[in-house]
Formats: C-alpha cells, sequence, structure tokens
C-alpha cells in the first residue's frame, strides 16, 4: 500500500499514520518527524529548520526533496510507505510526483483527513499543554494553518478535481477516525472491487488510484 495521507495541522495525520503502519505493515514516513529528528540531532540541516519550524513556516522545498529521496532509498520502502506531511504546496506536489515515477512506485491512495478549523485549533492546543511542542503556540498554529490554507489546501483541490483524492472524516475518536480509514483503503474500495458500482462510503468520495501523473506540470 502507498499511501498519502493530507490534512490541516491538527487532522491526525501523524496521530492515524501511527497506528495505520502496524496495520498495514509499511513504514511511516514523516515529514515532519524526520525534521525533528534533524533539529534534536544539532546536524547543519537541522540548525537550518529549527527556527523555520518554530515560526510555523515550510522548511525549503530543496531540502524536503533530498531528505525524501534518501529516505526512499531504504530498502523498508520496497513493499509501499505512508507519507505523512509532504506535499504542503504544489513544488511539492510535482516533485512527489516525479520521484515515485523515478522510483516505479505509484501512489495508490491520496486520502485528505477533513476536521473543522475551531476544532483543529482545540487539539493543537491540547497537544501545546501535554506536550509543550515549540510550534504549537496559538499564534505560530495561526501561522500554520494560514499557510496551509493558501499553499496546501490548493494541492487537494488539484488531486480533487483529478479524481485523485479519497476524503475521510477525521471528527471522533482515534479508533473512530481509524475505523473510516481502513474501511476507506479497503480492497473493496479500490478501483474494480467489490464496491465500484455500490454508492461510495459516507465519509469517502472518489475512490481511483494515484498514478503520480496529474501532480506533474499543472
Ligand atoms: P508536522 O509534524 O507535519 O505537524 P502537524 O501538521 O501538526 O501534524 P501532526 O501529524 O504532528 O499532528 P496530528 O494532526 O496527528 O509538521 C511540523 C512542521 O514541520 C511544519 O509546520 C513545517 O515547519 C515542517 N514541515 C513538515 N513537513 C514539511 C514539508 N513537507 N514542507 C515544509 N515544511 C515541512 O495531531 C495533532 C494533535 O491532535 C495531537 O495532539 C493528537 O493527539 C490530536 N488528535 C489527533 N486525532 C485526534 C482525534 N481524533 N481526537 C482528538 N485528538 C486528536
Amino acid at each position: 500500500m502507498r499511501l498519502v495521507l493530507l490534512g490541516p495541522p491538527g487532522s491526525g495525520k501523524g496521530t492515524q499514520a501511527a497506528r495505520l503502519k502496524d496495520y498495514l505493515q509499511v513504514p511511516h514516513i514523516s515529514t515532519g518527524d524526520l525534521l525533528r529528528a534533524e533539529v534534536a540531532a544539532g546536524s547543519p540541516l537541522g540548525m537550518q529548520a529549527k527556527e523555520v519550524m518554530a515560526r510555523g513556516d515550510f522548511v525549503s522545498d530543496e531540502i524536503l526533496l533530498g531528505m525524501l529521496e534518501d529516505r526512499f532509498a531504504r530498502p523498508d520502502t520496497a513493499n509501499g510507505f505512508i507519507l505523512d506531511g509532504y506535499p504542503r504546496n504544489q513544488v511539492q506536489a510535482d516533485a512527489l510526483g516525479e520521484l515515485l515515477k523515478k522510483i516505479g512506485q505509484p501512489m495508490d491512495y491520496a486520502v485528505q483527513l477533513e476536521v473543522p478549523t475551531d476544532l483543529l485549533v482545540e487539539r493543537i492546543a491540547g497537544r501545546a499543554a501535554a506536550e509543550g511542542r515549540a510550534d504549537d503556540t496559538p499564534e505560530v498554529v495561526r501561522n500554520r494553518l494560514d499557510k496551509y490554507t493558501s499553499q496546501t489546501a490548493p494541492v487537494i483541490d488539484y488531486y480533487r478535481q483529478h479524481g485523485q483524492l479519497t476524503v475521510v472524516n477525521g471528527v471522533g475518536s482515534l479508533d473512530e477516525v481509524f475505523t473510516r480509514l481502513v474501511e476507506a483503503l479497503s480492497p473493496a474500495n479500490e478501483p474494480g472491487g467489490l464496491n465500484e458500482s455500490s454508492p461510495p462510503h459516507p465519509f469517502t468520495r472518489v475512490l481511483l488510484p494515484f498514478t503520480g501523473e496529474g501532480a506533474e506540470g499543472g
């Protein structure tokens, strides 16, 4: 299974990916986690990324692509992956399409977790209290949500317009959201699967394979 998880900060991408990786038996590749590991290690890349992340801005597309290429070069991605936090803008979407084509690993699903903004803010405030993450302060969260609206949402719209998006309702308990994701990703919902002629699941739309083609060149 080759899955890309999309959604705003606080929508549950990282939370659900951590569960899905055990269920699907594929690695969870979180660009946020990769960056935080570089920051923690004090590497030159991490030093560059640290302040950018603390402001809630996007780290450079060049750094992200280099990091992703290195990660996809590891053998554990041979049977699939869950990509979480990438792409976040059109340049990254184009780069991902190219990269997956190059390594012969076309995406099976691009899934968006849909959650209303007031709930996102509430969840992140909860994490701020529990974990004290530097980029979870109210001001930085506002910036992250603005970046999502201006740069990431258009990419998601683009996938939607090209019939490459599955939308899953991200409101509810962790178990409820997980169950919806598993249903949306079930073989019966694959193109040509059992449910193809049935009405779509209430939490999903457009279940078509993602080839990466549509992300190229806009
Ligand atoms: P990320 O690590 O991707 O941060 P995130 O968007 O907040 O998502 P995350 O996965 O951590 O949180 P989740 O919704 O699961 O990025 C951090 C920073 O790294 C970015 O701001 C940027 O600077 C940089 N970066 C990363 N990728 C980049 C890229 N491609 N390009 C450029 N820069 C990049 O969870 C949030 C909270 O909600 C948790 O506390 C969780 O417990 C809670 N929660 C989740 N589901 C819930 C539910 N169903 N009910 C109640 N609470 C729930």
